[in-house]
């Protein structure tokens, strides 16, 4: 790296060290700054679509129909990791800052029906900025020729420690398979950012997530890199719970599954460890994931992500630090002009797909969330608290109740944004 390369990565260091979670205060060198916008990070829950709607196809009449049930949620889970968490290592050669959504942003497209799977029909995205100050992303992955829908929203707390970038996710995904009227609640794990001294940074996660199901199945995934139990990067250990209660002796496993989920993973009976001597759970070196398929640029509404940051992730691109800087002061000064008209006329901006709900009022909710009742069978907060946070543990502290979720109505009225 030449001196002056690394005199801005000194600073960029030190701008993260201040950290306030918002990624816009981060004065990013452009060799770490991505042209693609967080809005499309939401794609990566459904890059493996046939895994996501698998369970439709279990033979019900089995005895153990849904407990198989929980192991194909789980795989599919597991499955979205590599997209999550590596693809910009793999794609541009380290992970890099997103470009920061704009109120209002949209991100959509479809996968549309596989051919070599009719069963699978056409599955569609709706990734929406929903909130600016925090930044909070919502989405929508429907499929409704297996009237399978996966909704959720993401937002991020970050903080710096000496040598890595540690983030905590707040939001949770929640799946809904109407057809066999059951629902999962689906937690998301804490990470950090590692390498940055180095300017390579990659993602790792740390700690625990859950998958609940409204059976009462449990899956406990736990995280670890290098250096913990197996010595190599992003490897996992998953064990499947009758229920939350018994999930609390690690004997009482059903399954375990165990390996890297960036690469191969096994799965035995019972609670021991399997090593690559059992039967092989995923190999995500093997199972390629599905790209979204998006509209021409000449074709999307000024709100799409890739129309709206389009002479921005130009200028990325060929590495121009000046019109980066240009390009992206036209967005946020239009963006600081329409805050400003709202409050003149005395309304907010309206988003577009998604509402806020707050448990605590139940006026808002409409029909039973089924965040309450999946938390309630995990045991996990309904709170707007850290993913995955066990009723009253440290990082259920007092917060309000609010969550975002999806509302087919406004999307069935919607006129203006094509898939
Ligand atoms: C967003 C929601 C996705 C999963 C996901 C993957 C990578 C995360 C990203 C989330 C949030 C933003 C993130 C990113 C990795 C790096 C980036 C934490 C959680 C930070 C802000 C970039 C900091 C700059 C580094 C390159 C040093 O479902």
């Amino acid at each position: 790296m030449s001196v002056a390369g690394s005199t801005s990565w000194t600073s960029f260091i030190k701008s993260i060290a201040s950290y306030n979670g918002d990624l816009s205060s981060l004065t990013a060198p452009p060799f770490i700054l991505s042209p693609v916008s967080l809005t499309e990070y939401s794609e990566y829950w459904s890059e493996h679509t046939d895994l996501l709607l698998a369970p439709n196809f279990i033979d019900s009449k089995r005895p153990d129909a849904a407990l198989q049930r929980q192991v194909a949620v789980t795989k599919w889970f597991i499955s979205t990791l590599r997209s999550q968490y590596c693809s910009r290592n793999e794609t541009m050669g380290t992970e890099k800052k997103p470009l920061n959504p704009f109120l209002g942003e949209v991100f959509v497209g479809k996968w549309p029906d596989n051919t070599r799977d009719s069963r699978l029909g056409e599955t569609i995205l709706l990734s929406e900025q929903v909130s600016h100050h925090p930044p909070v992303t919502a989405y929508s992955i429907i499929n409704d020729k297996n009237k399978t829908l996966l909704q959720g929203y993401n937002r991020i707390k970050a903080s710096m420690s000496p040598t890595s970038l540690s983030v905590k996710q707040f939001g949770h995904a929640l799946i809904q398979y109407d057809n066999l009227n059951e629902q999962y609640l689906v937690t998301l794990p804490p990470l950090h950012i590692e390498g940055i001294i180095v300017a390579n940074p990659f993602v790792e996660l740390e700690g625990k997530s859950y998958i609940q199901s409204s059976n009462g199945y449990i899956t406990v995934i736990e995280y670890s890199g290098r250096g913990y139990f197996s010595g190599k990067k992003n490897t996992f250990k998953a064990r499947i719970y009758k229920d939350s209660a018994s999930s609390k002796v690690k004997e009482n496993a059903i399954y375990t599954i165990s390996g890297q989920w960036s690469n191969t993973s096994y799965i035995r009976e019972g609670s021991s460890t399997p090593s690559s001597k059992d039967k092989l759970f995923f190999d995500s070196t093997k199972t390629p994931s599905q790209k979204l398929q998006v509209k021409p640029l000449e074709e999307q509404h000024p709100l799409e992500s890739r129309k709206a940051w389009s002479k921005v992730a130009e200028a990325v691109k060929s590495g121009d630090y000046d019109l980066i800087h240009t390009e992206k002061s036209k967005i946020e000064n239009y963006q600081r002009e329409l805050r400003k008209a709202e409050l003149d006329g005395g309304h907010n901006w309206g988003t577009r797909w998604f509402k806020e709900i707050d448990l605590d009022n139940p006026s808002t909710v409409g029909s039973e969330d089924p965040l309450v009742k999946l938390a309630d069978l995990a045991n996990l907060s309904t709170k707007n608290v850290v993913s995955g946070s066990t009723r009253n543990d440290k990082d259920d502290k007092p917060a309000d109740s609010k969550h975002w979720r999806f509302v087919r109505e406004l999307y069935d009225k919607e006129t203006e944004i094509k898939i």
